[in-house]
């Protein structure tokens, strides 16, 4: 790839960015391609996820409009991978077609070279990095309407607005290993799978936050960017996923983080090839993980990855004591509620029991830094999240007080989950048998503090679920299980 992907905010506002401006220009020739065509912005959307019904109920397509088979036989159709190790090859995968599509048409309407621009939303020296770009808020574009805003979302939305508790910040970016155990429950990148699927299992650190985060505050409980089925049909789409895209390339480029090298994903899935369009052809590309890492050739070019990265990619930085080799470390649960949490219109409270041993070990060794000293840290495992809602948010406490009002103590404050793509993994007709989402919180700091004021009881963890955004008694979110992980490693 020739092209280098910039930050858009150095790129000039309104019309006057030039890469928004081709971008705009491009998408409404794109627009006017029927689905049938592999090129068109309606077949680009449909690789993320596709459902006839809710499109024509969306008027993203007629009622009549033919679907092309390969759209809905899973060849092309509905690939997205979330809640797994290929969430983050795949999307490289998925904005690489999309930009040598979008590039070819600019080429051909302008002359002018073309890459895809990132929205550095968590660039901290900019004090507008929350705004989106202008030119996918303004009404009108070359006389007529906007193409980059034609799609709702969120209502009045102009910019990312996070509560205080949500997950919107850089925090994955200090994990060191994109995946952990033998089922990636924990870690950087997603849980373990050598199979397709659709939503798998566990959500990686980057994929939960700010990754999930960002979809639900661009889309709220309306637009189009909260639901994985219409999500890719939004242009912004493609500028949120290209930031995540570079948050990767930047972990992957510091010292001390561990890139997965197991073939499964450097060749996988197993069961078939992901395949992406091309401009100007009816046969696709396949790929696999290994295409997409450096020397492949779906691997991108940043202009930076310093800056709202979190990270120094060449400087040996360690933020947080490295526990050794992925594969010599273990994850051992260490306790489980008893029954299935509903959480509704309020906030709804449940126990874990804890093995005692195995907690007054886990927590002695949370603060060990010297080489070769064992080391720990602890999670909260959500397992099968189900909902009917695209992607709610659910705030997780732990330890809060009985009748205690969870705003006024966010010190009990654990993590916050927003459940992205819930109603497709809930489908009991979906790919992967409506098996839900699963998540892991990192507790560790919160145990220490907890524990140092002498409000940690190794016997049993106290866990409130309190509802936030698309929950509620009508359109509830079941856990089945939550329990406690213990992850052991060495100092290195
Ligand atoms: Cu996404």
């Amino acid at each position: 790839m020739t092209t280098v992907r910039q930050d858009v905010a150095t790129l000039g506002s309104g019309w006057d960015n030039k890469v928004l401006y081709n971008y705009a220009l491009a998408m409404r020739e794109l627009d006017k391609l029927p689905i049938t065509d592999h090129n068109s912005w309606k077949f680009l959307g449909a690789m993320h996820g596709f459902d006839r019904q809710l499109w024509v109920e969306m008027k993203v397509l007629g009622d009549a409009d033919p679907v092309p088979k390969d759209l809905t036989n899973f060849t092309y159709g509905s690939q997205c991978q979330h809640g797994s190790w290929y969430f983050l090859s795949w999307h490289r995968g998925y904005l690489a077609a999309f930009e040598a599509i979008v590039a070819a048409k600019v080429k051909e309407l302008t002359g002018d070279a073309w890459a895809l621009p990132y929205w550095n939303y968590l660039n901290s020296k900019d004090p507008n990095a929350r705004r989106a770009p202008e030119a996918f808020l303004l009404d009108t574009f070359d006389g007529g309407p906007n193409p980059l805003k034609k799609y709702p979302r969120r209502q009045g939305f102009s910019k990312l607005q996070p509560s205080s508790l949500d997950a919107f910040s850089l925090a994955a970016m200090q994990e060191n290993d994109f995946q952990v155990g033998n089922d990636g429950s924990i870690g950087f990148g997603g849980g373990v799978t050598g199979k397709f699927a659709q939503f798998a299992r566990w959500t990686g650190d980057l994929e939960n936050n700010p990754h999930n985060t960002v979809h639900r505050l661009i889309g709220g409980g309306e637009g189009f960017m909260a639901d994985p089925y219409l999500a890719a049909l939004d242009p912004i789409f493609w500028l949120h996923h290209c930031n995540v895209d570079r948050l990767w390339e930047a972990w992957m480029n510091t010292a001390g983080k561990t890139m997965v090298r197991d073939p499964r994903w450097l060749d996988g899935p197993s069961d078939r090839r992901f395949i992406m369009p091309v401009p100007g052809s009816a046969t696709g590309m396949k790929f696999s993980g290994r295409d997409t890492l450096k020397g492949g050739k779906l691997h991108p070019s940043y202009a930076d990855l310093n800056i709202g990265t979190g990270v120094k990619p060449g400087v040996e930085t360690v933020t947080r004591v490295k526990m050794g080799a992925p594969e010599h470390q273990s994850i051992e649960p260490i306790g489980a509620n008893r029954s299935v949490v509903t959480v509704g219109g309020a906030p709804v409270r449940t126990q874990v029991d804890l093995a005692r041993d195995a907690t007054h070990t886990g927590i002695a060794a949370m603060g060990a830094t010297a080489p070769g000293e064992p080391v720990t840290r602890l999670y909260l495992a959500l397992e099968s999240v189900r909902g009917s809602a695209p992607s709610p948010q659910l705030e997780v406490y732990i330890n809060l007080p009985k009748d205690s009002d969870p705003q006024q103590h966010p010190e009990y404050h654990a993590g916050s989950l927003t459940l992205f793509g819930l109603n497709v993994a809930s489908r009991p007709d979906g790919g992967h048998g409506g098996n839900g989402l699963g998540y892991t919180i990192d507790i560790t700091d919160l145990a220490q503090r907890l524990t140092d004021a002498g409000d940690f009881d190794p016997d049993a963890l106290r866990v409130t679920l309190v509802p936030g955004e698309q929950i509620s008694a009508d359109k509830p979110v079941t856990v089945e299980r939550i329990s406690v992980l213990k992850r052991s490693g060495t100092v290195s």
